[in-house]
């Protein structure tokens, strides 16, 4: 397997640069990723990203979900497309940002999507598999979230960008949202909404919130943009000590990615350890360089202070250093 990953390693470096070390940023380099989705099960952490292969002129052109796996954060093995967009027959396209949890011995897999024309606008759909490495299938045969749900929405994309979170109580919610961010709890069977959906959109929230917890703080973290002073998104984050709420305002967790106008995080703790995961437009492959629809996903350590508040992250070149096996 490392030797497949350093065959792909040196298929993306262009002649005569020196090659990049294994695990540097960005970590995957022989296609274009954004999105990403890590989560631990068993002893690898699995990373879901979005596939772009947006053309010249093309914002984004995004047909199926992809999965790698790692022990160690420094060599990932591709695991293939787990699932295309056109494998849910009532979405019409856009494979966007999704995320896989893990629940009752089978992986849950939501996504954003287009609807067809029956429910006009975007939607998030619910897949499931036996197998973290898939294939994953339609789990309802219909949209989780469609459109018609959310009708305070000031745009048709407003129902975007699923975070799911199991809490220490079993239950599981769903966060999401474009401008507007949403929470509501899932039903046990994963494929329904379990009462209210309430909005609890934080300070210049724009799209990919994640969820998760840390000792008893709840995290927010969220893809921002603030339009008076940036152009391009950054990381934003709230906590709170309850998912009811009130979510306090943390500010900027990190900076735009280099050369992409959105930005995506993605947290996991794993052997110990906790990650940062984003993605930014700084790869070439052959001809193609970085852009708005060729993003390329990036791995940062995470840490936090004596208050449970997330250190300010910077974006290296460099990425995360190795686990071994004696690492806790
Ligand atoms: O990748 C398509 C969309 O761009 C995602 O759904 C958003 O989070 C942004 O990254």
């Amino acid at each position: 397997m490392r030797r497949l990953a350093l065959t792909l390693l040196l298929a993306a470096t262009p002649v005569g640069a020196e090659a990049p070390s294994p695990g540097s940023n960005p970590i995957i380099r022989d296609r274009f990723t954004a999105d990403p989705a890590p989560v631990v099960i068993g002893d690898r952490l699995w990373l879901y990203t979005g596939h772009d292969e947006a053309g010249e002129g093309e914002m984004f052109n995004m047909r199926e979900w992809l999965a790698y796996s790692t022990t160690d954060m420094q060599t990932w093995t591709y695991h293939g497309p787990i699932m295309k967009v056109a494998d849910f027959a009532w979405a019409s396209k856009d494979a966007w940002a999704a995320q896989v949890v893990a629940k009752g011995g089978r992986y849950w897999l939501y996504a954003a999507v287009e609807h067809d024309a029956t429910k006009p606008g975007k939607a998030i759909a619910v897949a499931v598999s036996d197998r973290p490495e898939g294939p994953f299938t339609d789990a309802k045969g219909a949209a989780l979230i469609s459109n018609d749900m959310t009708p305070k929405g000031t745009h048709s994309w407003e129902d975007i960008d699923p975070t799911v979170f199991t809490d220490d109580d079993g239950t599981t919610w769903i966060a999401w949202g474009n401008r507007q961010c949403y929470i509501a709890r899932l039903g046990a069977d994963m494929v329904s909404i379990d009462g209210p959906i309430r909005e609890i959109t934080p300070p210049h929230f724009e799209e990919g919130p994640w969820l998760h917890k840390r000792g008893g703080l709840y995290y927010l973290t969220y893809a921002s943009l603030d339009r008076a002073t940036h152009t391009d998104e950054r990381v934003f984050y709230a906590t709170a000590t309850s998912l009811d709420g009130p979510w306090t305002y943390r500010g900027e967790l990190t900076g735009s990615g280099e050369g992409s106008f959105t930005i995506h995080p993605g947290i996991a703790e794993f052997k110990g350890r906790w990650y940062l995961f984003l993605h930014n437009a700084a790869l070439t492959i052959g001809e193609r360089n970085g852009a708005l629809g060729r993003r390329a996903v990036t791995v940062e350590h995470l840490s936090y202070d004596a208050q449970g508040l997330m250190r300010p992250v910077t974006q290296t070149a460099a990425g995360v250093t190795a686990l071994s096996d004696a690492d806790p």
